[in-house]
């Protein structure tokens, strides 16, 4: 499989011929893809558009690469222990040792070049290497100089899902401001089952060279370690662009931000009010989920949710001063886990026949062409004939007693934004939307409140900083364990956090109308028997419409020390039961509890270079506001 053969390596003049054929004028672009041939050496290159997913499909089914689940629907899996990003294989490289944060594993350029160069050299023989021209913006953005990029890769798969998460083909780099400004983005495979993956032999690097907009990435071929327009580019390298973005006059000269956030639009259809909020929470805490939500059906009446995006936005001050974000993907990689009827009714919507969606890493059942995950139903099909774990052996073959899931539990279906039945009209439209609220969240058993605002811009960039959440299987290894996120971009950080708060302060601080912030938990639990106290999904629109009634001056809440937690009678609960002691659980500071979590903050913040004074100075308010509590 995989499209090896003996074929020596392709020549100067049959990569300039596919060039040609795949009408690559731009030579910058050509020198580029010429380079990395002579490096990477595969047998043959092609450039390719959106226009050739059918074929590229119909290849991939032939190669055995896909596998038919259903009407244009596919099944892919990966190798076994290439599941997930790989946060410690994962560097930020630049010239500038001051770009050295706590989180992005800071190398030199040259260093990293090197190494990766030697990793992949040779390593696409006997393969096709495809040439990937992505956009990570809508058409016309204000940011699009930034969102332009050219991967090249030596795997169909990935060229299939980079068709659906970016807007793919040669006529979206046509109109580059500067014919330089492409991201290069090289996704060499290699030979996965002897990289050593998670030994100290480990062969695996994932670069981004941010200062010379290069992407390295060998030795996977999975998700955001190997679809580079989406998190590589769309998140380190826009991270790191949208500070040095500042000099060049964007976002009215103070620059843009990419966070790792989704993005979601509120219509009151009553009073036509419409508002959009965007928040980050860590990888596999419920931006998805959130984004796709649908109005509880008690107020589904008045109220409608559209989607923007459930994983990146871009933000900057626009020309009237307001506060604008944009989704730069064109697709969502969703969590399959627990996503069924109930849950996510809207994602199912989204994956159906036709949609042309790929499912990775979840059960299959190749006579029936069904999938199945973890809380696709309450229990697995009862009939295992025929079913295969996302490893490919058979359910039937299981030794009785053994209870592994079925699917990965960070499986994931990967399907167009154009299928979400919940899209925004104006998806599409380069101009974004105006933000009117910015949530951070993450799954926290205690401690957090449903929801508490906090009207000050410091505060709120604090609050984002000190996110706290326990981890997830989107990273290797990591599951359960309490960790700091900031912004929800720890994995994805270009630079120091010192720095990325002080980009935040200015680039939100210019708008004209400030958003307001918000810290919201889906997940407290119960400690007695660990029910989670708050039903979560549809419900949890309850509480952003909380938050925006109290930006317009419509409620008032009550004020804690760490924000403005709703009242009980503000929260409109109309046709949900929550039982007491949950609901006041929900709705109140656990003032112990926080005074404790103080201590651990200030050890957090304390690691970072050059902090502005403005965030000691939120995280000193709040400490006092707690001991004046406490009293
Ligand atoms: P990435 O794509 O990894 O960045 O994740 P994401 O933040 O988009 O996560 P997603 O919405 O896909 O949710 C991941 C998991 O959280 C799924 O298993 C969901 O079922 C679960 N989840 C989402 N929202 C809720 C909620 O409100 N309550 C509970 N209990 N679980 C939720
Ligand atoms: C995440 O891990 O946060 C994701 C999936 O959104 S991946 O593309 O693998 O990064
Ligand atoms: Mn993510």
């Amino acid at each position: 499989g995989m499209g090896q053969d003996t074929a020596g390596p392709v020549s100067v003049a049959a990569v300039n011929e596919a060039l040609d054929v795949g009408r690559v004028t731009n030579p910058y672009v050509r020198a580029y893809v010429q380079y990395w041939a002579t490096i990477t050496e595969p047998a043959r290159v092609e450039v390719v558009s959106a226009l050739d997913d059918a074929r590229l499909v119909a290849e991939a089914l032939d190669a055995g690469e896909l596998q038919p689940a259903g009407h244009g629907l596919y099944y892919s899996r990966s190798y076994s222990k290439d599941t997930a990003r790989s946060e410690e294989r994962t560097i930020v490289a630049t010239d500038d040792e001051t770009d050295a944060g706590v989180y992005n594993n800071w190398r030199r350029g040259d260093e990293m070049v090197a190494a990766q160069i030697h990793r992949m050299a040779g390593q696409s023989a006997g393969r096709t290497m495809y040439v990937v021209p992505y956009l990570m913006s809508p058409e016309g953005s204000p940011l699009a100089q930034y969102a332009a990029g050219v991967q090249l890769t030596d795997n169909r798969p990935v060229v299939l899902h980079m068709i659906r998460m970016a807007r793919v083909g040669i006529e979206h780099l046509d109109e580059l401001p500067d014919p330089m400004d492409f991201v290069k983005a090289v996704h060499v495979t290699g030979d996965l089952p002897n990289l050593g993956q998670g030994t100290p032999e480990d062969q695996r690097y994932f670069v981004t060279v941010a200062d010379r907009r290069t992407i390295l990435h060998f030795g996977s071929s999975y998700g955001g370690n190997a679809l580079l327009g989406k998190i590589a580019h769309g998140l380190r390298q826009a991270c790191f662009d949208g500070r040095a973005s500042a000099e060049h006059g964007v976002g009215g000269g103070r620059g843009f931000l990419a966070e790792q956030f989704m993005l979601l639009g509120i219509t009151d259809t009553v009073t036509g009010k419409r508002w959009h909020v965007a928040g980050g929470f860590p990888s596999a805490s419920g931006k998805t989920n959130l984004a796709m939500t649908l109005a509880p059906d008690a107020l589904g009446e008045r109220y409608r949710v559209d989607f923007y995006g459930d994983d990146i936005a871009w933000l900057w001050v626009g020309d009237d001063g307001r506060l604008y974000a944009m989704n730069p993907e064109f697709g969502v990689f969703g969590v399959a886990k627990d996503t069924n009827a109930a849950t996510n009714p809207t994602a199912l919507e989204a994956i159906t026949p036709g949609s042309g969606a790929i499912f990775t890493n979840v059960a299959y059942n190749p006579t029936t062409q069904e999938v199945w995950w973890e809380g696709r139903t309450p229990e697995p099909p009862t009939d295992v004939t025929g079913w295969l774990d996302w490893k490919g052996e058979a359910i039937a073959d299981r030794e009785p007693g053994d209870t592994s899931p079925w699917a990965h539990p960070n499986s994931r279906f990967t399907t167009t934004l154009a299928n979400v039945p919940n899209v925004a009209a104006d998806f599409e439209a380069p101009a974004g939307v105006p933000v009117d609220a910015i949530i951070f969240g993450g799954r926290t058993r205690d401690r957090e409140p449903l929801v508490r605002a906090v009207t000050d811009l410091a505060e709120g960039v604090y609050d984002g900083l000190t996110l706290g959440a326990e981890a997830t299987f989107a990273a290797d290894g990591l599951d359960g364990q309490l960790r700091y996120d900031p912004m929800s971009m720890r994995p994805f950080l270009a630079y120091g956090e010192g720095d990325y708060a002080r980009h935040w302060l200015e680039v939100v601080g210019a708008a004209t109308e400030q958003p307001i912030f918000a810290h919201v938990n889906w997940f407290a639990k119960d400690p007695e028997d660990g029910h989670f106290r708050w039903p979560g999904y549809r419900e949890n629109l309850r509480a952003l419409l909380w938050l925006l009634a109290l930006k317009d001056g419509e409620v008032t809440g009550h004020r804690t020390p760490v924000g403005i937690v709703p009242t009980a009678e503000e929260l409109d609960l109309t046709g949900l039961e929550v039982p007491e002691a949950d609901l006041e659980a929900l709705l109140s500071i656990d003032t112990e509890r926080w005074r404790q979590e103080m201590a651990f903050r200030a050890d957090h913040l304390a690691q970072f270079e050059r902090l502005p004074e403005e965030i000691w100075a939120a995280h000193r308010r709040v400490a006092q506001a707690l001991e004046d509590a406490a009293e």
